[in-house]
């Protein structure tokens, strides 16, 4: 029996990847840019085992068994595999192809609520895959297959996703542009305004974006590049404040076109609004004190809540801030003792 366990972090994109150019090999339309975060905050944890005593192959997903019958496992298996057959190396034995799999996977934060969990998860599952079956080299071009900001999270740091040209994917690879330690003292804070799932998911919702919105032509052929080559001219410099105005264009770009898709992705809130409005205020009020390196920045996924990008020095300024003008729900139980009611248990 072989058996390994993997962390993955998730990553956070600043420059969005939104829209395929081919779904079967999950190639995008454009060049992504994303942060990954640190391996203890938000991660997936995925134990891959491999054994000639299984009778079959098993999939739990968060406690619950799954099936592995999915496309995209399966490509990815199928890849890893192939990679195993042709390099035979660590001591890898052929056997061991054909043995049963167990794979066990949980997240520690909501699962499809827009939280980049997909990345995590399938950046983990092929970096388990990868360590059992002796697969060495780039595993990004895999994980992709899987789901596509996952080749984002085989890396740290700031990571840049390169769409390619090629038709057959080789070339569509993720790969750090600056180290961890790029901007050491940044902070990220999630807002959850809404840990459920959201209602279209990201795969649909790209997919009828490409089909409906205008909007998505300009972002691909002109707006998305020329902003790649200034945020990639703000991290070289590192200009933070350039970085911020990039990063909410980009977002705020991207539920643009979901509003202009047909019908409409509405992924944000009238809250993840309001959260947008205390940035803009905040900033102002920094910029007018010429603190331009205490800008802060949001950023929205396919869901309605907010990851702030945060210096350091201001973090709990902003933490206090954000608790202030969204003060959490009562729970229930000191609902019903506000109302007088007997609590419910
Ligand atoms: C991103 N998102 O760049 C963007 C921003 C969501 C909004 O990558 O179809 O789950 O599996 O390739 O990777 C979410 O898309 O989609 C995503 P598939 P995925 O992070």
């Amino acid at each position: 029996m072989k058996i390994v366990t993997c962390t993955a972090p998730v990553n956070i994109a600043v420059i969005k990847y939104w829209g395929k150019r081919d779904e079967k090999l999950i190639l995008p339309l454009n060049d992504s840019i994303s942060f990954t975060l640190s391996q203890d905050e938000m991660c997936a944890k995925t134990t891959v085992a491999i054994s000639p005593n299984f009778s079959e192959d098993k999939f739990w997903l968060n406690g619950k068994e799954e099936s592995l019958e999915n496309p995209r496992i399966q490509n990815c298996l199928k890849e890893i595999r192939r990679r195993a057959s042709k390099r035979k190396m660590n001591g890898f034995d052929d056997e061991m192809l054909n043995w049963h799999i167990h794979v066990c996977s949980a997240n520690n934060f909501p699962t499809a609520a827009g939280l980049a969990s997909s990345a995590a998860g399938y950046a983990c599952l092929v970096s388990a895959l990868g360590s059992v079956y002796g697969v060495e080299g780039d595993l990004s071009v895999i994980s992709r297959q899987g789901s596509g900001s996952a080749c984002r999270s085989i890396y740290g740091g700031l990571v840049r996703w390169y769409k390619g040209e090629q038709t057959d994917g080789s070339d569509s690879f993720a790969k750090t542009i600056a180290p961890p330690d790029h901007w050491p003292n940044t902070r990220v804070i999630i807002c959850i305004v809404n840990a459920g799932r959201k209602k279209t998911p990201s795969t649909e919702g790209m997919r009828r974006s490409v089909a409906t919105s205008s909007l998505m032509e300009y972002r691909v052929q002109t707006s998305v590049v020329n902003r790649v080559n200034k945020i990639m001219q703000a991290i070289n410099e590192k200009d933070w404040s350039m970085f911020c105005d990039i990063t909410m264009a980009d977002s705020n770009e991207m539920h643009a076109v979901c509003q202009d898709t047909f019908p409409p992705c509405v992924y944000m809130t009238d809250t993840s609004q309001a959260i947008t409005s205390l940035v803009y205020q905040y900033n102002e009020i920094k910029m007018a004190n010429k603190e331009d390196h205490h800008k802060i920045c949001y950023t929205f996924d396919a869901g309605p809540n907010a990851c702030l990008f945060v210096p350091g020095e201001v973090a709990e300024e902003v933490m206090n801030l954000v608790v202030t003008a969204f003060p959490p729900k009562p729970t229930q139980a000191l609902d019903e003792y506000i109302r007088g009611e007997k609590p419910s248990n």
